[in-house]
């Protein structure tokens, strides 16, 4: 009796073992699993059959009987788990997508003039030798003013012109860590690169910035990019040459003539407003020739106090910095005359003065050829 059972469950075992080794799906080894230990399975049938036994039966067969079920439960989820990976790997291989193989379609979107500007500026700021630095938006009142030598009492200051960080206008205007401002200049890059670089420096900053400012020529958020350049010897004269050469560059004219008129910033002594010479063709203005006069820049020779706060010897360098405005530069270089469509993200307007993302600036081609 005892050699009987024990020859049954082997046979049964054997079988089954085969059968879920043999299941090529996972449909099939749930079959198998139902035909062995569903409701009406043939090892449950044989549990089940052990609460008609004599506690000496049940000894002698019960451990054959539970052994079965135990094997025939861990070859299952052994198999189970060798067929979700087969699935898995098979499914991984077909929805491979090959990320080196060219677009086959138009790219859909375009990169914004601003965007593309930015870029520009990078090319051709990095062939004179200046890195593109940037820096935190959410600035310390120091490193937005205190160190560019903006006194407490300066109008640009002032809260209608300042946005500042809900619950932090009280705050130690000195305190070099907490920020308390959304920047108001992209100045702040230029004063961090100075306390942690040693000269000679030459950088621009291009970026977002922020005033409470809202009308037609005015948002609230807009772009500015500022150049900066430490070193000995420097002189008004590499300020003007700089310029020169770049507005040659981005204009993409030989005819292009500037005008320092002195001016007045905090930062900077002298300071020297930069206009550049226009002319007008078919009723609008375009930079080049001279015609008349447009502002375009502000800049000058770095103010001796702002040299001293990013722990510098002011004797021993000299330095000069100029700032624009981005989206200015892209309205006079792509003729578009209104601001505000810049921040809409209307489809049409970006289609219409987008550029290719795969046309990138280069001074060789030209830095900008619209898509
Ligand atoms: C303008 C005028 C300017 C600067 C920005 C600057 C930065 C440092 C030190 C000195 Cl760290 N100056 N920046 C200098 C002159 C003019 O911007 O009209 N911006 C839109």
């Amino acid at each position: 009796m005892t050699d009987n059972t024990m020859t049954d469950t082997d046979d049964l075992k054997t079988h089954l073992l085969v059968a879920i080794e043999a299941s090529a799906s996972l449909d099939a080894l749930e079959a198998v699993r139902v035909d062995a230990l569903g409701k009406q399975g043939r090892v449950t049938q044989l549990l089940k059959t052990m609460g008609a036994l004599s506690p000496e039966e049940r000894q002698a067969r019960g451990p054959a009987i539970h052994g079965l079920r135990e094997a025939v439960t861990s070859a299952i989820a052994a198999r189970k788990s060798h067929l979700e990976q087969v699935a898995l790997d098979a499914q991984l291989a077909s929805e491979a997508l090959d990320m080196t193989l060219p677009a086959d379609a138009p790219l859909p979107g375009t990169v914004h003039p601003v965007s593309q500007v930015m870029d520009e500026l990078a090319e051709i700021f990095a062939d004179l030798g200046f890195a593109v630095a940037s820096g935190p938006e959410m600035e310390t009142d120091w490193h937005n003013f205190g160190a560019l030598n903006i006194p407490e009492t300066h109008p640009a200051r002032a809260m209608h012109d300042t946005f500042y960080l809900a619950g932090r206008e009280d705050s130690d205007p000195n305190d070099r860590e907490t920020p308390r401002v959304l920047r108001t200049h992209t100045s702040p890059v230029q004063i961090r690169t100075m306390l942690a670089n040693k000269p000679p420096i030459r950088i621009i900053a291009p970026g977002r910035t922020y005033r409470s400012d809202s009308d037609a020529t005015h948002t609230p958020m807009f772009h500015q990019v500022e150049g900066l350049v430490i070193d000995k010897g420097i002189t008004l004269g590499h300020l003007k040459w700089t310029l020169e050469t770049f507005l040659k560059a981005f204009f993409e004219r030989d005819d292009i003539v500037l005008r320092l008129r002195p001016s007045y910033f905090p930062f900077t002594e002298p300071s020297a407003e930069v206009d550049v010479g226009y002319s007008v063709v078919k009723g609008k203005r375009v930079i080049g020739g001279s015609e008349g006069w447009m502002e375009v820049l502000g800049s000058g020779m770095v103010h001796p106090k702002v040299i001293e706060a990013c722990g510098l010897d002011p004797d021993e360098w000299q330095g000069f910095a100029f700032g624009c405005g981005i989206d200015r530069l892209a309205m006079l270089k792509y003729g578009m005359d209104d601001l505000r469509p810049f921040f809409d993200g209307d489809i049409r307007w970006l289609k219409h003065y987008g550029f290719s993302a795969l046309d990138m600036p280069t001074l060789s081609g030209g830095v900008g050829t619209p898509a």
